[in-house]
């Protein structure tokens, strides 16, 4: 049974106990709360047409593990306070949250840009568990990934092996994503 926990907007309100913590990045509107519910396979998350919705850390409990939903990164509508703020709760989880594990970053194949490719770099440079979720890929071709991908790996001067492309709305491959999670928590 997966569940919402609770919203944090700061350290003092996280969980205090050893479970391991998934979390998923990215910017705003690029599919986090649409690929959540796809996970869970119920609505456990508000997803939103209008961007810059999730403005807090959220908490779901998925039995083995807890998945964090996380603010949304370089929303241009929002005020430049409110931006630093939204910034500071995601660094703070990420680089203060002993029980987080593995980071996954979920772009818009569509729309990659200047801010996933430098998130992409930081996150990279400290997490081992880094992977890049290529969402709404049902917005293209079938042929599009694979003409593609030597491209978008070079974008993000990564390795191919880091992608996992899917469509949270369609459920088109989230299973690639169940089977990547259950892989490092057995490789934990
Ligand atoms: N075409 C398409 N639209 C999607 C997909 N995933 C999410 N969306 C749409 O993108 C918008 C933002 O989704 P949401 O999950 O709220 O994004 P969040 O801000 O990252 O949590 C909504 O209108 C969703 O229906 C997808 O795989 N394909
Ligand atoms: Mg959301």
């Amino acid at each position: 049974m997966v569940t919402f926990i609770k919203s944090a907007s700061k350290e003092s309100e996280w969980i205090n106990d050893d479970k391991i913590e998934i979390c998923f990045i990215g910017r705003s509107n690029v599919g986090k709360s649409t690929l959540i519910n796809a996970l869970a396979k119920q609505k456990i998350s508000r997803t939103s047409n209008t961007p810059g919705r999730t403005q807090l850390v959220n908490f779901f409990d998925f039995g083995k593990y807890r998945l964090i939903d996380l603010p949304g990164y370089g929303y241009a509508k929002v005020n430049k306070d409110k931006k630093e703020e939204l910034n500071i709760m995601i660094e703070e989880y990420l680089v203060n949250r002993k029980n987080l594990y593995a980071v996954f970053q979920i772009c818009d194949c569509n729309v990659l840009t200047d801010r996933d490719q430098s998130m992409a770099r930081f996150l990279k440079s400290k997490f081992n568990n880094h992977y890049i979720i290529l969402n709404k890929i049902d917005k293209q071709s079938k042929s599009f990934y694979d003409n593609n991908i030597n491209k978008i790996a070079k974008y993000f001067n990564t390795s191919k092996d880091l992608f996992i492309p899917l469509s949270a709305k369609k459920s088109l491959q989230v299973n690639l994503l169940e089977k990547k999670i259950d892989e490092i928590l057995k490789n934990r």
